[in-house]
Order: structure tokens, then C-alpha cells, then sequence
């Protein structure tokens, strides 16, 4: 049984591991949740929904579903990549919900970027028609740094022979990602510049990497509306991917690690392939737009397992987890059976469908265990089934924090919290280990220049 202490997490202080690496080894950026104290306190945004409140719930829901909502569009009509190239990418329902302050060109600036790993590009704001310049906060306005190709000194225009560069037009290389819910765009230039970035290790040595990205002229959509309002990192498998471009420049390993701490703080390393003790499971490839893609044999509720075999993404950057049936009523009626709890009736403000009313003076609840068998053989313990609300007056409730999925199966953050998550494309294997983020010490197989 799952036991959960029912009260108020804390905040808890962060302390990245280090270790000694000759060569290259890993880069990082502590990552911050949107909703994590961090971000809060760094941009305090103004209706920001509380913590664990019926609206944060409703908020992250409601962000998922539209994304979730464009997947389905995506796969059937508009090309998502560059303009004129014939690529076209699946964005998997993409939260934008984890940031990481980056800092590119000469001199350098800072853009707090929404990771994602659903898409490859990455882009920044840039020489802007239309973008997000600020925020406003309780403390006043937050200023965004906007990027300009002309006030850096080691920006270049990407040239037409590059790989990268689906269409040529008057010498630059056009791009323009379309995200088909909401009309969320980015339309740009493609561009050349240095991200800063600095070894994962006692040393902090700084390396600065030449990488290509997306100089963000036009942004639309959600984009404009707090999705990724300063930029958006690409985390996918394709080349253009900061992932590839690392390590197709001898730079990193071509696997990079999302660690997710219980209180919305995590890190991002990349060239970090885990350790020989983590779980693993292959990635489905073949697909035209290559995803992170990995099936699932087996469901084990408590002590009933269920056999059955589906496929589904594995998105950090999905809020919650979505799935259909039959996995997804074998797990809610599976957690059903076992509630000790009266079931809360259904509230189309929540997400979930599998809820519970806790005892005003109720401290602590027990729920069944899950776990989730890989292909492979290997076992997901979910550490975070569960999500408590707060009911605002009404007391406070636990529901199963999976949605019904109307299309595809998504594993969200929330199935990854506390979890060391490796995406290794080099050996195109998922691996997790049991993490709670606070020390990690990645496994530095070093790669030498
Ligand atoms: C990003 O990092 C810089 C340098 O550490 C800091 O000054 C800035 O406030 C950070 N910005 C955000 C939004 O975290
Ligand atoms: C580029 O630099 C100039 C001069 O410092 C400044 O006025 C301008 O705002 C900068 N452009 C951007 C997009 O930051
Ligand atoms: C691409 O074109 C640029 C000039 O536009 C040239 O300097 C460079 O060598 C070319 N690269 C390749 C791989 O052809
Ligand atoms: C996108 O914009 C077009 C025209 O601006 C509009 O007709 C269409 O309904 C919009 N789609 C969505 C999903 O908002
Ligand atoms: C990615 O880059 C590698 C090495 O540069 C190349 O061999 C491969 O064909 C590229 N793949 C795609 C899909 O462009
Ligand atoms: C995941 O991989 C399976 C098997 O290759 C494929 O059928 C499925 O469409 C893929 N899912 C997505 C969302 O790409
Ligand atoms: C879940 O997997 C873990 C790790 O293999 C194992 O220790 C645990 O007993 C499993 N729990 C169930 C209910 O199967
Ligand atoms: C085990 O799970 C299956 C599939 O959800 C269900 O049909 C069955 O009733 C469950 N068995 C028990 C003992 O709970
Ligand atoms: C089709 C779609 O996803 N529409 C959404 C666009 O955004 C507004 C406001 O965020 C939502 O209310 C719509 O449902
Ligand atoms: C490895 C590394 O550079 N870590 C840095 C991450 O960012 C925090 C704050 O921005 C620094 O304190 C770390 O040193």
C-alpha cells in the first residue's frame, strides 16, 4: 500500500552533486517547475493558481488537453518543422510545465526556456514582431531578455547548405513550427550562436557549444499567453535537438537526463546515460517522427496483475498522465477496489475521475501501489499516483492522477516524480532510477574532444 502523510509540502533545499570528470562529461541546468516555488518567487505570476489547489489542478489539466487537442491535428494535416522542408514532427501533448535559465550568445543573456521534450527545436524570442517582452508580476513587471542575431558578436546566419536548413529564402533559412490548437506558433530565421553551458562537475568548467536554433520573430498562440513566453527547448531525438547537436559535436554523449523531485525541482544533464543499475526499456523506433516512445507489457495494481501490452510516450512535459482503456480503468477501478475512502462524486472542475473525500481531521490515507511493467521485463514502481486537492473550505480530497485519454497514451511528469529519467538515444533505451533529485552524481562516460 502507497501511505501518504497528508500535509502541506515543504519546500525542500537543493544540493547538486558533483563529480570528477577528466573529459567532458555532462552539462547541466538546474530545471524549475512552472508551479514550483522557484519560478514563483522568480516571476510571482500574477493569478498564478496555488499549489494543490482546485484551480492549479484545473490550470495544468487545461494546459495538457490543449496540447493533448493539437497532437491529434498534428498527426493528420499540418507540417510542424521548417518552412519548405518536408518534415514534419508529432508534438506530443507538451506541458511546458519545467524551465531552465540559459544563457546564449556574446555577450551572454538569460532566457528562462520551457524544456520539451515533444518538440526539437530550439527557439528564443527574437528581434520581435510579436513575443512576450514581460510579465507582469505582484512586485511589478519582470523584463524578458528578447535575442538579436545583430547584438551578438558570435551569432552567424545559418547558411543555406546546412543540413538544417529546409528552405532557402534571400539567404537565410526560414523556419516556422505550428502548433495546430490555438494557432500556437514560432516563425523565425534560423540562426548560429554559442549557449553557455558548463561541465556537471566540481570543476564547472565553461564550455560553450555552437549550436543551431530558432531566432523567434513571430509567436502566436499560447506562446503569447504564458506557454513559453521567453522560449522553448527542444528536447527530441531529431538532429536539430540541443541533445543531437551536443553530441554530434563530440561534445556529450547522445543522452541527456531529467531528474523530477517531489517539489517541482529537478535537472537537466546532458551526455548523462544513468547507471547500470537503473531499469531500462527500448524505445519504439521506426516511427516517421521519432519519439520517446516505449510500450508497457504489464499493470500491477496492489497484488493484481494485469497482462496487456500498449505503447505510449514518455513526455516530461506533460503535466498528468493520459491513457486509455483497458490500462486505464485497470488502474482506477484497480485503485478503486482498494479505497478505503467514500468516493467523491464527479466534478467536471477536476481532471480525474477517481476521487476520495478525506476526514477533516484525517492525517494520513493509504492507497494501492502501482506498478507498471516495461517491455523487457522491467518494473516502474509509480511513486506519485496520486494527487490531493485542496477543496478551498471544503476539505481536502485524493483522486488518481490519471486521465481518460481520448487518443494517445502519454506517461506525464507526474508518473515521473521522484525519478532519475535517462533519455538515451545512443542506445535508444528509456531508464529511470529511483531519485529525489536533491544529489545526483550522473555517470559521466566521459567523451574526450
Ligand atoms: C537567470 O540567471 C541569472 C544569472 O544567475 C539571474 O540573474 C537571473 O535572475 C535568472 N533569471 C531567472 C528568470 O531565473
Ligand atoms: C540590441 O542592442 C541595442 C544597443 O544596445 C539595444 O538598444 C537593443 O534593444 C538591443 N536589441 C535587442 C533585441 O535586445
Ligand atoms: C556552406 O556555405 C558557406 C558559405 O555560404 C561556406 O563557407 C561553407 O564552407 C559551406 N559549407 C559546406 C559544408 O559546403
Ligand atoms: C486559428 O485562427 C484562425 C484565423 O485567425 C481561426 O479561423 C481558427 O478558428 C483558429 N483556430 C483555433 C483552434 O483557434
Ligand atoms: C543526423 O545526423 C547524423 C550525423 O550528422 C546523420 O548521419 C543522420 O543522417 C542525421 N539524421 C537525420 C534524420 O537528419
Ligand atoms: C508508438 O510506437 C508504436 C509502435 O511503433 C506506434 O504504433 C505508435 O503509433 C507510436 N505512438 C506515437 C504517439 O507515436
Ligand atoms: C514493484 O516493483 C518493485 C521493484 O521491482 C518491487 O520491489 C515491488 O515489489 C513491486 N510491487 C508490486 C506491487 O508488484
Ligand atoms: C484484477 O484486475 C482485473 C482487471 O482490471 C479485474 O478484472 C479483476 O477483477 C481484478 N481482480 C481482483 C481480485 O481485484
Ligand atoms: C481548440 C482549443 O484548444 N481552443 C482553446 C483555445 O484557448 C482558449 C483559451 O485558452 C480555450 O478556452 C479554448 O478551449
Ligand atoms: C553545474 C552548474 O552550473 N550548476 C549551476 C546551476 O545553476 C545554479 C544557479 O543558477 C548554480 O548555482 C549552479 O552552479
Amino acid at each position: 500500500m502507497g501511505y501518504y502523510y497528508y500535509y502541506v509540502v515543504l519546500m525542500m533545499m537543493v544540493v547538486w552533486g558533483s563529480q570528477r570528470c577528466d573529459g567532458f562529461g555532462t552539462f547541466g541546468f538546474n530545471i524549475h517547475h512552472r508551479y514550483s516555488d522557484p519560478v514563483k518567487g522568480i516571476l510571482d505570476l500574477r493569478g498564478l493558481p496555488e499549489k494543490g489547489s482546485i484551480d492549479y489542478y484545473a490550470a495544468m489539466a487545461h494546459r495538457d488537453l490543449l496540447f493533448h487537442g493539437r497532437k491529434l491535428a498534428a498527426v493528420t494535416s499540418a507540417p510542424l518543422t521548417f518552412v519548405g522542408g518536408n518534415d514534419t514532427y508529432q508534438l506530443n501533448a507538451l506541458g511546458h510545465l519545467f524551465y531552465a535559465n540559459v544563457s546564449v550568445g556574446s555577450p551572454s543573456l538569460r532566457f528562462l526556456v520551457a524544456l520539451d521534450t515533444g518538440s526539437d527545436l530550439f527557439w528564443l524570442p527574437c528581434d520581435c514582431i510579436q513575443c512576450v517582452r514581460g510579465l507582469q508580476t505582484t512586485s511589478g513587471q519582470v523584463d524578458f531578455n528578447i535575442y538579436s542575431p545583430s547584438n551578438s558578436t558570435t551569432s552567424s546566419k545559418v547558411s543555406c547548405n546546412s543540413t538544417f536548413c529546409g528552405q532557402c529564402s534571400l539567404n537565410t533559412c526560414p523556419y516556422y513550427d505550428e502548433y495546430l490548437s490555438n494557432n500556437t506558433s514560432s516563425f523565425g530565421l534560423l540562426v548560429e550562436d554559442v549557449l553557455h553551458l558548463t561541465t556537471d562537475d566540481s570543476q564547472l568548467k565553461a564550455v560553450d557549444a555552437q549550436i543551431t536554433f530558432g531566432c523567434g520573430i513571430v509567436q502566436t498562440g499560447l506562446f503569447l499567453d504564458g506557454g513559453a513566453p521567453n522560449g522553448l527547448f527542444g528536447l527530441g531525438m531529431k538532429n536539430i535537438s540541443v541533445p543531437s547537436i551536443l553530441a554530434n559535436q563530440g561534445l556529450a554523449a547522445n543522452s541527456f537526463s531529467m531528474c523530477f523531485g517531489p517539489d517541482g525541482i529537478g535537472r537537466i544533464s546532458f551526455g548523462d546515460k544513468g547507471s547500470s543499475e537503473q531499469g531500462e526499456t527500448p524505445f519504439n523506433l521506426g516511427q516517421s517522427h521519432p519519439t520517446y516512445n516505449i510500450s508497457i507489457t504489464q499493470i500491477t495494481v496492489e497484488k493484481n496483475v494485469t497482462d496487456l501490452c500498449f505503447t505510449a510516450i514518455f513526455d516530461s512535459g506533460t503535466s498528468f498522465t493520459y491513457l486509455n482503456d483497458p490500462a486505464y480503468s485497470v488502474i482506477t477501478e484497480g485503485f478503486n477496489s482498494q479505497a478505503k475512502e467514500k468516493r467523491h462524486p464527479p466534478d467536471s472542475q477536476i481532471p480525474f475521475e477517481y476521487c476520495y473525500d478525506l476526514s477533516a481531521n484525517q492525517k494520513t490515507f493509504e492507497t494501492a501501489s502501482l506498478n507498471l511493467t516495461m517491455k523487457g521485463g522491467k518494473q516502474f514502481p509509480v511513486t506519485h499516483p496520486i494527487e490531493i486537492i485542496d477543496m478551498q473550505g471544503q476539505g481536502y480530497i485524493y483522486c488518481v492522477a490519471v486521465v481518460k485519454s481520448g487518443d494517445i497514451n502519454i506517461i506525464g511528469q507526474n508518473f515521473m516524480t521522484g525519478y532519475h529519467i535517462i533519455f538515451d538515444c545512443e542506445r535508444m533505451v528509456l531508464g529511470w532510477e529511483s531519485s529525489n533529485c536533491e544529489y545526483i552524481s550522473p555517470n559521466l562516460d566521459c567523451v574526450s574532444k
